[in-house]
């Protein structure tokens, strides 16, 4: 898979790309990251990628004519992307859905915008899609690209080295994570959960789904109304709800004389 990322802050993007999965995954050729600095694309001796917004206003505003020749020239090097994507805060909010949908793509350039904000004209003329990573105002489009990058990398064949872990984590099945534990069994009069020290695999497949559902229940309850549950999850959800509303012991009704 193929990454084009455009930025004024090159060094930023490309550091934050050398550790962990995402940059063993370039060392091993399973991804090609490439990071572009929109100053190359400046026509001016100052290398000039901003200016005054037309009707006066605080701020700068991100010029049209070095992002799309940045676009031009990715695609003359690296082929027709298959998306162009800026990432701002008026874009539709990323989840994990968008991740597998941007998964199964070969190759996406990523605009980093800067400063008050990016001429509408990028939108119209360079970008074919508007990603925003949440509800919140960064001061640049580079942390909303590798977050992109980092999500959409995990789920590309061999990036993560054991499947199970990309399947079973959160959001893959729409509710959030179980709880996890290691060693030692006890910590500071706290302990892990004796199912999980059972060895009964299905007590402890049942554990984890149950206390997993149960989070998503207490933080996330939006979340419950979108994923789609088997038997099973519906069946847990229904004896997590039943137990929730069972009367505490001693504290039944007086039926009346
Ligand atoms: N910005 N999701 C403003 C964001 C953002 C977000 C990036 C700040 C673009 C011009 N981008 N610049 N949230 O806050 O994607």
């Amino acid at each position: 898979m193929k990454f084009d990322i455009v930025t004024i802050f090159p060094s930023m993007v490309r550091n934050a790309l050398v550790d962990g999965v995402v940059g063993r995954a370039i060392d091993r050729g399973l991804l090609d990251v490439a990071v572009h600095d929109l100053r190359e694309w400046t026509d001016d001796g100052h290398r000039t990628v901003d200016d005054v917004p037309y009707g006066g206003g605080p701020g700068m505003v991100m010029k049209v004519e070095p992002l799309r020749r940045a676009v031009e020239a990715i695609t003359a090097a690296r082929g027709v992307p298959d998306t162009v994507i800026v990432l701002s805060p008026q874009g539709r909010v990323f989840d994990q859905a968008e991740a597998a949908r941007l998964a199964g793509l070969a190759h996406i350039v990523l605009l980093c915008g800067r400063y008050e904000g990016i001429d509408e004209r990028v939108r119209e003329l360079v970008a074919t899609d508007e990603i925003s990573i949440g509800d919140y105002v960064l001061s640049g489009g580079e942390l909303p690209a590798l977050v992109l990058v980092d999500t959409v990398s995990r789920l590309v064949p061999g990036v993560v080295g054991d499947v199970r872990s990309v399947l079973e984590d959160s959001f893959s099945h729409g509710v959030l994570d179980h709880p996890h534990y290691t060693r030692p069994a006890e910590v500071a009069g706290s302990r892990v959960p004796d199912t999980l020290l059972s060895g009964h695999h299905a007590e402890v497949r049942r554990w984890r789904r149950k206390a997993a559902l149960t989070r998503t229940l207490d933080r996330r309850p939006d979340l419950l109304t979108e994923a789609v549950l088997d038997a099973e999850g519906r069946a847990l959800l229904d004896e997590i709800r039943r137990e929730r509303t069972a009367t505490p012991q001693g504290t039944e009704q007086e039926t009346e004389q």
